[in-house]
């Protein structure tokens, strides 16, 4: 092995500035924007080596997703649009940490343990959000990149299931899409204006909604959409981006503190919609006659599509394995709906998407979706084939080769590659038109349990281990036990705790049957966690 071509890598700009270590969590490296130079740049390192062992473009993603404008942050993403592989995230963590003295050494070694081919040429298609130290950060990457001679694609103010969809497309030579920002609106607004054809309102369907776009990236993209989508869809942007990233709006805090966002004139029983500062989150919410805010969250778009999904499997006569992937945070509610009245398989998996998308590849049609709004459907390749077919069957009946057509592009409205706010939005979209509902016929689907999340600051978050996809503690001993006891007193109760895999806290999340009992419940959770895990700061009394 020749190393001629690390001589670049050394660079002074981006030594490592600080002696924390940081680790590649579930949404890749997540922290204060000014801590995050030298892990770019360390990260175009990887991002190259990556390519060079995929034979395949890689995706560099600079986001910090829901969090403050004063983060940020950077992932990776794999050929096929899948978050990194976890023995890489490893690799990473141990890359972004070495001191820098030991910068080339670690990279040699990452190269002879890997058998990376070096003469292999490297792609790694860049994007970013709209964050204020976003620039500066990409700069660092693409020195990094560079410095190890990989080539950038570089995409700029992107979304992330946007940059997803961009990674798959290169690296499937357009059998997904088009590899361009157009070909991602085409595709996507294309299938949707077809589903709904000429009559644009339907029932209690109106095709007008109002968007909180977080002050994010995807307040650029909705603007896009609306051009796609004609008249098809009138799409009120609030929240567009004059206002601060992310505070007081955005689906994680509407979904958490259960409120409107600021800067939002909700109007009473009409169809809203909140995304994140990345624009792969979503839900649906609105205000009632009384001022009571409702919210539709991750689970019933998840069991909207899947009801839907069933319905035009029925009516094609074509019959695949559906199946539906959730965490733990779903309502106890939505897996009695999918188990009991859909009659679909539910698994529960890890908090994280890459374990919902594994797990959802398992099926036909995989859904998955967590409960704070991030997912999709996963349709395998045979599925797609067979569905075709069946459009241009002759023996065939007219109103299945339509309900076949329909699938067709409903499976071209989904962004596969990952949870999309924007494709989930036309998804549900069509689906409500379909169904001419409006959002309040749809939350009647089911009821939610009661539920309530809080966050607790602790001395040391790992101090909490947790087993049972992330729903009971291992340590510190007894938490459990505590835990345990206290929700046996609640009908339907259920509360765990676990550590937050991207800010420095412990989320504590409960539901039971009556609202009047749900403060209490998680108050005196909160207390035992509090006692056991080292809480800090005033004890929790009231929320
Ligand atoms: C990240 C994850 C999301 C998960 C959340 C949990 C991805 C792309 N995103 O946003 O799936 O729900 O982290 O955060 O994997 P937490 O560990 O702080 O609760
Ligand atoms: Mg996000």
């Amino acid at each position: 092995m020749e190393y001629f071509q690390l001589k670049n890598i050394p660079n002074m700009k981006y030594m490592r500035k600080y002696s924390d270590n940081i680790q590649y969590g579930t949404a890749g490296f997540r922290t204060k924007a000014n801590a995050l130079e030298h892990v770019l740049y360390r990260m175009g390192l990887l991002a190259v080596l990556r390519s060079k062992v995929k034979n395949a473009a890689i995706g560099l993603m600079i986001t910090a997703s829901h969090n403050i404008e004063s983060d940020n942050g950077v992932k990776l993403i794999d050929p096929a649009g899948e978050m990194l592989e976890a023995a890489w995230e490893r690799i990473a963590t141990n890359l972004v940490n070495v001191e820098d003295r030991n910068l080339v050494s670690t990279i040699k070694h990452i190269i002879e343990e890997e058998n990376i081919n070096m003469s292999v040429d490297a792609i790694v298609i860049t994007g970013r959000d709209t964050r204020e130290s976003s620039p500066t950060l990409l700069n660092a990457a693409v020195m990094g990149i560079k410095a190890l001679y990989g080539i950038v694609q570089d995409f700029g103010i992107v979304t992330t299931p946007q940059l997803h969809y961009l990674v798959v497309c290169t690296n499937t030579k357009s059998n997904y899409g088009d590899p361009t920002l157009h070909g991602y609106y085409i595709k996507i607004s294309e299938a949707f204006k077809y589903v709904r054809q000429k009559q644009i309102n339907n029932g209690q369907y109106v095709a007008e909604l109002l968007l909180d776009a977080a002050n994010g990236v995807g307040a650029i993209a909705a603007k896009e959409f609306q051009k796609y989508l004609g008249t098809t869809l009138a799409i009120n942007i609030y929240n567009d981006g004059y206002g601060k990233l992310n505070f007081m709006c955005g689906a994680d805090f509407v979904k958490v503190e259960q409120v409107p966002p600021v800067n939002f004139h909700a109007k009473r029983n009409f169809r809203s919609v909140s995304i994140d500062g990345d624009a792969d989150r979503i839900v649906y919410f609105y205000v009632d006659e009384y001022e009571k805010f409702h919210i539709l969250d991750g689970d019933k778009i998840a069991t909207l599509i899947a009801e839907y999904l069933k319905e035009l499997l029925k009516e094609s006569h074509l019959s695949f394995q559906l199946g539906l992937v959730q965490t733990a945070y779903a309502n106890g509610s939505s897996t009695d709906y999918i188990l009991n009245v859909l009659q679909i398989p539910a698994v529960c998996v890890p908090t994280g998407i890459k374990h919902l998308h594994n797990k959802a590849l398992e099926f036909d049609i995989g859904i998955y979706f967590e409960a704070n709004g991030h997912g999709t459907v996963l349709f395998k390749e045979t599925v797609i084939k067979t569905i075709k077919e069946a459009v241009t069957n002759p023996e065939r009946s007219t109103n299945e080769k339509e309900a076949a057509s329909k699938l067709l592009n409903i499976i071209n409205m989904i962004n596969q590659t990952v949870g999309d706010a924007l494709s989930d939005m036309l998804l549900v979209e069509t689906i409500l038109h379909a169904k001419g509902w409006d959002i309040m016929e749809w939350e009647k689907m089911y009821d939610d349990l009661p539920n309530k999340q809080i966050k607790m600051k602790v001395y040391d978050k790992s101090i909490i281990t947790t087993t049972n996809v992330g729903t009971q503690c291992i340590t510190p001993e007894g938490l459990q036990d505590a835990i345990d006891e206290i929700v046996s007193q609640y009908k339907r109760g259920r509360c765990f705790v676990r550590p937050s895999g991207t800010e420095d806290i412990v989320r504590i999340y409960a539901e039971c049957e009556n609202l009047c009992d749900l403060d209490k419940l998680i108050k005196d959770v909160a207390s035992v966690v509090y006692d056991c895990a080292g809480g800090i700061g005033p004890k929790p009394q009231v929320f």
